[in-house]
């Protein structure tokens, strides 16, 4: 294999949320010029490609996912020849540009819609999925993945649509061999400027089952669409493959696609080594670990996960894929709260020391690591954020519907699992610096930020040789380095020890050993580990042995 490894393959992501990442112009919202004086950050932290949150035109109603036209840029993040000098800049210093793809779904005020919910008869009406009512009521037993139920009804055309999002994301009816085309023409658009590449929303709903039959409901649950019931329909296959002939095949591009509800076997179809669909897709199996017993509420919910099974799911990911696809590697993004926060250990005397456990544990996996804006510096989740401060609709939709409507918990709670799991965790301002707002703007920021930056920042973490960030650095140095991270074969040990995760990765002639003290307990293990071998990376400075501190993490390698 590795001969025939490709560059995505050693490649780490950074994952930009432009709306937080810098503001130029002091409107308080982040934008591209903020994000073109921010590329030297990104260089010297060493990743190789910066995937954008959608920049696309679009009314915000779920920040971006929601787009209007595909070809311009939303007029808060800039122009397009902002874009275009962006993508410029960053390839003259070797940085990629991944551009987020949403096509599961359009904005209600994209021209197609506002054209296909005109009249039964439009030559639109078909792009998006209409259906006559059933029993006076909706068509399907389906909700929406933000609450409520997935049908809105129209009343000038007398007919529901499905938007398996807010009601202003209509989902695109992709069976239509036209909407299919469009979509790619819009895509050449993009190849044709030199973007590098594409992380695809949701792909994994874009083709729903045949006859859209109700879904099982769960126990205390109103709808009948749990992802696995939606997810991989019968022609996503054929679609992807289309899409590869079509567009993905004209450059050397790299494709994520996000796929929730996707098994093992699915995986291997979507990012199967034969290159005829995508390079890899974002799973959601260890997503899921630590969601609510109760399935109505979902991913609401604050307990940590169990490490036994954390280990199972994602070594399971290791083994299966390997030689037959190809994993991505992630603990957080705009939609998961803060990796430190939910893996490792927020307090103030173990954020610093379990962000590089937790960092180690991920990036000495076999695929391509994803790295979210502000995980590089430790960012936290954003515990001040009060429920009248969050402005993501998923957060705003489950207190009206779960609380104030079905009543499945009280306000409290739903404020513990919120600060636990909301998206705004991961979407609170980047913290650049101590001044007035972060760094980030001197405007009055879109949402609060988090008031930790006095002692998190970028500056600070900058000004420290032991800093999360520079550990992040080393970490993709190594993985840039040291083939065996790319191509050796993963092997987990002990899998039943719920406190420590460790595993190895064995190559021709090497071995790597990666110990991972999961608490913040001093533990005592004994991996055997031979004379002849080197301490990789560590986060402390330096070696007991057989005595592991709080949150230690080290890997040794050394010749078999
Ligand atoms: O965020 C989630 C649960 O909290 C996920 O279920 C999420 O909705 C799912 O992963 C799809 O996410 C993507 O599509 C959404 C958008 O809101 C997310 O930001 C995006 O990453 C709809 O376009
Ligand atoms: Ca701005």
């Amino acid at each position: 294999m590795t001969e025939n490894i490709k560059w995505w393959q050693k490649a780490v992501v950074y994952q930009v949320y432009p709306r937080s990442y810098q503001d130029s112009n002091n409107d308080g919202i982040g934008d591209l010029k903020g994000i073109e004086q921010r590329l030297d950050y990104i260089k010297k932290l060493g990743a190789d490609v910066i995937w954008l949150n959608p920049i696309y035109a679009s009314p915000d109603k779920d920040n971006g996912y929601d787009i209007s036209d595909y070809e311009d840029i939303n007029a808060k993040f800039g122009s397009m020849a902002d874009f275009d000098r962006l993508l410029e800049k960053a390839h003259d210093k070797g940085l990629k540009i991944l551009m987020d793809l949403v096509v599961n779904h359009t904005s209600d005020q994209h021209q197609w819609f506002i054209e296909s919910r005109s009249s039964k008869n439009n030559d639109k009406r078909d792009f998006y999925i209409w259906r006559d009512p059933v029993d006076d009521g909706e068509p399907n037993n389906w909700g929406s993945f933000f609450s409520g139920s997935a049908w809105k009804f129209d009343e000038k055309t007398g007919q529901y649509y499905l938007h398996l999002f807010v009601e202003e994301q209509p989902d695109l009816n992709w069976v239509n061999p036209e909407v299919r085309q469009s979509v790619f023409d819009m895509m050449n658009f993009w190849v044709d400027k030199g973007i590098d590449g594409f992380r695809m929303d949701v792909i994994s709903l874009i083709s729903k089952p045949d006859g859209l039959p109700d879904g099982e409901v769960p126990e205390g649950g109103e709808y009948g669409n749990s992802d696995k019931a939606v997810a991989n329909g019968p022609h996503v296959h054929d679609y992807l493959k289309e899409m590869r002939q079509k567009v993905l095949n004209r450059a050397d591009m790299m494709t994520v696609g996000e796929a929730s509800g996707v098994d093992i076997d699915n995986a291997i179809k979507y990012a199967n080594t034969d290159a005829s669909e995508l390079n890899m897709v974002f799973q959601f199996e260890h997503m899921g670990l630590d969601n609510n017993p109760n399935p109505a509420l979902g991913k609401w919910y604050d307990q940590k996960v169990s490490l036994i099974k954390l280990k199972e799911n994602m070594s399971k990911w290791q083994n299966d894929l390997a030689g037959k696809a190809w994993n991505s590697l992630y603990w957080d993004n705009h939609d998961q709260p803060r990796a430190v926060s939910r893996y490792g250990d927020d307090r103030p005397e173990y954020r610093v020391v379990s962000a590089k456990m937790v960092a180690t544990l991920l990036h000495f996996m076999q695929g391509t690591p994803y790295i979210y804006q502000g995980e590089e510096i430790g960012m936290t989740n954003a515990y001040n954020l009060q429920r009248e401060d969050f402005d993501d609709v998923e957060i705003k939709n489950a207190f009206k519907y779960l609380i104030d409507k079905d009543q499945l918990t009280d306000e409290a709670t739903m404020l513990k699992y919120v600060h636990a799991k909301g998206r705004d965790n991961a979407r609170t301002p980047m913290q650049w610096d101590d001044s007035q707002n972060a760094g980030f703007t001197t405007g009055s920021p879109w949402l609060k930020l988090n008031d930790n930056y006095g002692t998190i920042n970028a500056k600070k973490a900058l000004a420290d040789p032991n800093s999360i960030f520079y550990y992040y650095q080393k970490l993709i140095r190594l993985r840039h380095e040291l083939p065996i991270i790319t191509t050796g074969e993963y092997q987990l040990l002990d899998p039943d020890d719920d406190q420590v995760y460790t595993y190895r990765r064995l190559g021709n002639r090497e071995q790597l050993l990666v110990i991972n003290n999961f608490t913040d307990q001093v533990l005592i293990r004994d991996y055997h580990v031979p004379d002849n071998a080197e301490i990789l990376i560590s986060n402390y400075d330096d070696d007991t042995g057989t005595h592991l501190r709080p949150y230690e993490a080290k890997v040794y390698r050394f010749t078999k």
